[in-house]
């Protein structure tokens, strides 16, 4: 199988998105030799049996790469939870939603998370560095939330700024994450759930909801 192979091999291995990118404008010293990554997405939430489909793909990247005498480095998808060994110090020096804009799959919403075109938020993330010369993708410049702010409205802890993401300025402050953090945490703790995700379920993209409205009609029990 060539190189540009690759893609094909991921999608029919479980992956929903694949992507090629260059990434040496974003890559730290110590990683710099790696300057190729592959963005893999899949279009589901980040839970456990999610994670074991995302190690599974890492997985099958690292032999493809490994068997053609490539270098590469898989960051797992709850990269923040692992720690302890020398490789998992690496990970925190690269993040997925870098790798996911500069290969295409798609920008940075209002919502502080990558919006893919047809799945919108819904899409969890991994990634494999490589020396690899992959044939990159055309990177994502700029946002298209448009006039949509659904999620800013919405966001239960009041944690999103509005701001807008762009390739030319990608870290405006778009969420305040100690506010986003502790309504998740005391969410668990009333609710018994785990997380919360409401900016994943609220936006319209991957869905049949129009993206120039500011307001929802939230149907509560005994509306008519
Ligand atoms: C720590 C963490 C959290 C923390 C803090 C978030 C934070 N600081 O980012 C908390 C607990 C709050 C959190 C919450 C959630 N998280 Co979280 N989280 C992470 C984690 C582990 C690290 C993120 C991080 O450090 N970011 C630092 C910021 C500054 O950088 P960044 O993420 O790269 O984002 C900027 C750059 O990418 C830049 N950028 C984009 N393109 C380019 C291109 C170039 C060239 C450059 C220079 C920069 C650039 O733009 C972004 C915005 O500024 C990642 C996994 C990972 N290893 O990446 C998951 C991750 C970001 N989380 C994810 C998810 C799903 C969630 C939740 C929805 C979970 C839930 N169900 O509640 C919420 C959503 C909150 C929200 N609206 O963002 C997904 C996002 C998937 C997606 N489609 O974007 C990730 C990627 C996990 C995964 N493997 O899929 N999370
Ligand atoms: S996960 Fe919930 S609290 Fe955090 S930014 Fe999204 S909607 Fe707001
Ligand atoms: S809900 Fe609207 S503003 Fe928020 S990320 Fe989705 S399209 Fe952008």
């Amino acid at each position: 199988m060539t190189l540009s192979g690759l893609k094909q091999y991921l999608i029919k291995e479980g992956a929903t998105v694949v992507g090629y990118a260059e990434v040496d404008e974003a890559l730290p010293a110590e990683i710099s030799h790696l300057n190729r990554a592959v963005s893999i997405g899949v279009d589901r939430n980040l839970n456990a049996d999610t994670i074991r489909i995302l190690g599974k793909l890492l997985k099958t990247a690292e032999t493809f790469l490994r068997d053609k005498g490539f270098r590469f480095l898989c960051i797992p998808p709850d990269s923040d939870r692992i720690s302890g060994t020398f490789v998992s110090k690496l990970y925190k020096l690269f993040s997925h939603k870098v790798a996911a804009t500069c290969s295409g799959l798609g920008w940075i919403g209002r919502n502080g998370l990558l919006i893919n075109p047809r799945y919108g938020p819904r899409l969890s993330l991994v990634t494999v560095l490589t020396d690899a010369p992959l044939e990159p993708d055309f990177p994502i410049e700029e946002s298209l939330c448009g006039v949509c702010r659904l999620c800013v409205h919405l966001c239960p802890s009041g944690a999103l700024s509005g701001e807008e993401w762009s390739r030319e300025n990608p870290f405006p402050e778009l969420i305040d994450f100690s506010k986003c953090y502790s309504y998740k945490a005391n969410s668990r703790a009333v609710a018994g759930k785990p997380n919360c995700g409401f900016c994943i379920n609220i936006c319209p993209y991957g869905r049949r909801i129009p993206r120039d409205t500011n307001t929802v009609r939230v149907t509560v029990e005994g509306d008519e």
